[in-house]
């Protein structure tokens, strides 16, 4: 700590000068974040307080809250389903396990994932004692209901799907994997943190939700594709009072149980997130979305005429190619299959893509 404090001019200058080291959006095409909707900031600075670890004293902010899971949980067909807002996908993927090793009891549990799915889910089984069982995916970067079968074993508790894998935005064919999940009686944990807030919106939705019998959880985040300010996911829940199993006593908070992971949760960003779809619509988030696959689109399209071959046929707006290298100041991110991967998140702009493609052409020529 400083002895004295800074006045309020020393302050700022500093922390805009540090601010001025981050990367401008404009040039980070590897994200899953963006820049959050103008309405998603101003709801947000009017939450900035509020503490959901403590709901009894934020009444009005816990029905924001309630709000937003039945908004999600229409979206993906159960207007019914419980759930609660974390902190992003790894917090709902972390819970969702901890909820199938608290109601699938085995002396040696295991979880059946794809290859594909996000690094949370090892994190989540390391801290719950749970043996991760990878699946190796098809020729088209999807775990087959096949494959994942001849890994579920008696002790088994969930089988994850991801509608929308972070390193080629594929969906995993949901509906197969609801029926083994139903035949085997396990969970079925659906990762739509990327996905959620796409495939709802697309053209011809692929089916991932809960009109699926056998989908148990899904987790969703706002803070990527919902344009939300961070830090704002969703797990949602088939059960309405599923998450109670996860209850622990609170006794001198206004509430008395909790299942969440955090203690002090933030309202801002639930605000921010309900903010975004009521502000949008249906509509407007179809609009959103068709905007980022005409431009996922035109990017595989513009780097095919460069002879740059793309490393998968996406669901989402995730384009990933056949290329080692990548022209400056264009922030890229790489699979770790080596290829070059793009996320056309709602920042990226179709002038940042000709921008890109022109640079990668003057680079390749
Ligand atoms: N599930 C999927 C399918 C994801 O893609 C991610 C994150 C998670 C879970 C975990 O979500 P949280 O990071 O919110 O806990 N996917 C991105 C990734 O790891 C996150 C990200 C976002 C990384 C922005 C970098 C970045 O600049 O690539």
């Amino acid at each position: 700590m400083l002895s004295n404090g800074l006045s309020e001019d020393d302050l700022f200058s500093f922390l805009s000068s540090q601010k001025k080291e981050d990367i401008d959006y404009r040039y980070i095409l590897s994200s899953m974040c963006t820049l959050p909707h103008p309405v998603a900031v101003k709801a947000h600075s009017l939450f900035m307080e509020t503490n959901l670890g403590d709901p009894g004293l934020f009444p009005g902010t816990a029905s924001l809250e309630r709000l937003l899971v039945e908004r999600l949980g229409t979206l993906f067909h159960h207007k019914d389903a419980g759930g609660y807002a974390t902190s992003g996908g790894t917090e709902s993927n972390i819970q969702a396990l901890r909820l199938a090793k608290e109601l699938r009891p085995s002396t040696c549990p295991n979880v059946v994932v794809p290859e594909s799915a996000h690094f949370s889910f090892k994190k989540a089984c390391d801290l719950l004692c749970l043996e991760i069982r990878n699946v190796p995916l098809g020729p088209d970067r999807r775990m087959h209901a096949d494959t994942a079968a001849g890994f579920i074993d008696r002790n088994t508790i969930c089988l994850v799907g991801v509608a929308g894998t972070t390193e080629y935005g594929m969906v995993d064919p949901i509906e197969d994997l609801s029926k083994i999940a139903c035949e085997h009686d396990i969970f079925l944990h659906v990762d739509a943190a990327f996905g959620g807030m796409v495939i709802p919106f697309l053209e011809r939705p692929i089916p991932f939700d809960f009109a699926l019998p056998g989908v148990t959880t899904i987790a969703v985040d706002p803070h990527k594709m919902g344009m939300s300010t961070i830090p704002a996911g969703v797990l949602l829940t088939r059960e309405p009072d599923m998450l109670d199993a996860l209850n622990i006593d609170t006794p001198y908070l206004s509430v008395k149980r909790e299942y969440t992971l955090a203690g002090t949760r933030p309202g801002a960003p639930v605000a921010g997130a309900l903010a975004v779809l009521d502000y949008m619509g249906i509509s407007g988030m179809k609009a959103v979305v068709a905007g980022c696959m005409k431009n996922t689109e035109r990017l595989i399209a513009g780097m095919g005429t460069l002879g740059i071959e793309p490393a998968a046929t996406p669901d989402v707006n995730v384009a990933t190619f056949v290329c080692s290298s990548a022209p400056a100041p264009w922030r890229v991110s790489w699979t770790r299959n080596g290829h070059l991967r793009i996320v056309c998140m709602p920042h990226v702009q179709r002038d940042s893509i000709e921008a890109f493609l022109k640079d990668c052409g003057d680079m390749h020529a």
